[in-house]
């Protein structure tokens, strides 16, 4: 495998709304995100990805693009970016960005000259299609709901295409045209400075532009999820990505990470290999694996034995082949102390063992604002709580099924996310140190005791225990073998521990986790030495011991 800058490093996520508020209008900012770069300086990132900050009418949180080359209002200006983007560097921090590409927002030049003109050049950057027979051209359904279809403007029997909000219309990948302002918009950005771009939804570039009808799914409108059509061209994007590739990522050694779902298995080494489409994927295995329901409120939980099963399958597939990106939550997921850990270690303990698995697994984990400090859901008490659209239709979904509006809010309590987007916590004071005014998210309803300031200082704190983690993986005696050295699973002792190894050259780490209710133990030969520990945990006779709710990492004796 060839070596590259990004490896063995630790990136970070930032949902500027929600990070830090300089100016008291209880929206987050680039200045708030420059005040706070020490402390992720302190933390050890050298990966920051910051969530989209361009020029947007917020429709999806700024997934909703008007202008690729300008700084919305709401975080800044350009200057304050190019000084964000130098403090940085400073810091030997890297900045990427969010590449938002399979769509931009219906506000954008080009989708508003489309429609004031379906003639023009700029309508063929888009899917414009007729209707057949009074109705839509086909029958794939959206990712937020409804039809992939709506009418042009003023147009009797036209639709454009949108895989998610009608207020986000597809950009035709077929179009050459198209492609190439793409990569230009990509390289002004890297002449800037910046180290890479997250590449969003990026699989929905995988299309059949003839968009035939698909067999109508479990969920009874008649519709077929539009991931169904994605998954079978995979072949498609990987043209258009490794072309990309060539024009933009490859010419300045930049990063690339992809949110990729409904990668076919046999298509990993095409993404993620030397020549792949991009430098690393998310690693989504446990989230595609509670997405199989055909509805939103049909979720149910994994156990701990099923999220081992899962994780511990991806990270064996790209043993051989490339790097995964861990992480157990982002801005689209509730919290992964919420979501993956039974109940009784949804709190601090289990927070920091389930860090030591995620920063421990072979790849570039990406840790998400709060994650550090043991942020669990946000309680919110009523649908006006909630801001994100998706939230708001699927609680509509929820009553339309049938689903009392208490079961309905308790569906959007445990996978809305909303939970994830509330502001970070810094302090014990009013609004949680994140501004000084109402913020635009309620506040987590633990922020006087759960917050940077109580951490921070403490030894025994889930901030000073990721530090750690972090720490070891820098390393000189370990960086190797945390950063290429192979993932090997071990045996669950009792259906609620992850454990594994990671071999490098002649060294052998143990790695585990244990959300059980009683001790587990594994060999770890004398002379064995405890590099890291959470809970309780010991060496002795032969044996580590980790308790129920601690994790280790253990460098095992030759
Ligand atoms: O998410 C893409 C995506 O597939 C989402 O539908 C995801 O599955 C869902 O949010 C899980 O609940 C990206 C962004 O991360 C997301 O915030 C945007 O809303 C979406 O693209 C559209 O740009
Ligand atoms: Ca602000």
């Amino acid at each position: 495998m060839q070596k590259q800058w990004w490896h063995g490093k630790v990136a970070y996520q930032i949902y500027p709304k929600s990070f830090k508020d300089s100016n008291g209008d209880g929206i987050g900012d680039l200045r708030g995100i420059i005040e706070k770069l020490p402390y992720l300086h302190e933390l050890g990132i050298e990966i920051l990805w910051i969530s989209p900050i361009y020029k947007s009418p917020f429709v999806d949180q700024g997934y909703d693009i008007a202008d690729y080359q300008a700084i919305d209002p709401l975080f800044g200006s350009m200057a304050d970016f190019d000084e964000l983007l130098a403090k940085a560097k400073e810091l030997n921090i890297a900045v990427i960005m969010d590449l938002v590409v399979n769509h931009c927002s219906s506000e954008h030049e080009w989708f508003k000259k489309a429609c004031a003109d379906p003639s023009c050049e700029e309508a063929s950057y888009f899917y414009f299609r007729e209707g057949k027979d009074g109705k839509a051209p086909n029958n794939l359904r959206a990712n937020f709901g409804g039809s992939v279809w709506d009418k042009v403007p003023g147009q009797d029997n036209l639709y454009y295409c949108h895989f998610f909000a009608k207020e986000q219309p597809d950009l035709n990948w077929f179009n050459p045209k198209l492609r190439q302002r793409i990569y230009d918009m990509m390289n002004w950005w890297f002449e800037k400075g910046v180290a890479g771009f997250r590449v969003d939804a990026i699989m929905c570039i995988g299309k059949d532009p003839s968009f035939p009808m698909y067999p109508a799914d479990a969920l009874g409108d008649g519709m077929c999820a539009c991931g169904v059509m994605n998954a079978e061209h995979n072949d498609v994007a990987e043209k258009f990505l490794q072309e990309m590739q060539d024009n933009t990522f490859r010419k300045h050694q930049a990063f690339s990470v992809g949110e990729v779902f409904g990668l076919q298995k046999d298509n990993t080494e095409k993404f993620i290999g030397d020549h792949g489409c991009f430098s690393t994927i998310f690693d989504f295995a446990a989230r595609e694996a509670l997405s199989t329901k055909p509805a939103y409120f049909a979720f149910e939980k994994l156990s701990v034995a099923q999220y081992r099963a899962v994780t511990f399958k991806a990270q064996e597939l790209t043993n051989d082949c490339g790097f995964l990106a861990p992480v157990i939550e982002n801005h689209d997921e509730p919290r992964g102390v919420s979501t993956w850990l039974p109940e009784m270690w949804q709190n601090a303990r289990g927070a920091k063992a389930l860090g030591t698995v995620n920063l421990m697994l072979r790849g570039i984990p990406f840790v998400f604002q709060g994650q550090e400090i043991g942020m669990t859901n946000t309680r919110f008490g009523s649908i006006y709580e909630f801001d994100d659209l998706q939230s708001k239709e699927e609680y509509r979904r929820c009553l339309d099924h049938g689903l009392s509006e208490e079961t309905a809010l308790r569906v959007l309590n445990d996978q809305a996310r909303d939970n994830a987007r509330t502001p970070m916590l810094w302090d014990d004071s009013r609004f949680a140190g994140f501004s000084t005014e109402v913020p635009w998210m309620k506040v987590h309803q633990d922020y006087k005791t759960l917050n940077v300031k109580a951490q921070i200082d403490d030894p025994n704190s889930v901030f000073s225990h990721y530090k750690a983690l972090i720490a070891l993986k820098k390393n000189p005696a370990y960086h190797e073998t945390l950063t290429y050295g192979r993932f090997e699973a071990l045996d669950d002792p009792n259906e609620h521990t992850l454990a594994f190894l990671r071999k490098g050259d002649g060294q052998t780490l143990l790695v585990a986790a244990n959300f059980g209710l009683k001790e587990v133990a594994f060999k770890a030969p004398e002379g064995s030495r405890m590099l890291i520990k959470s809970g309780e945990a010991s060496l002795e006779n032969g044996e580590v011991h980790v308790a129920e709710g601690s994790s280790v990492v253990v460098e095992l004796t030759k």
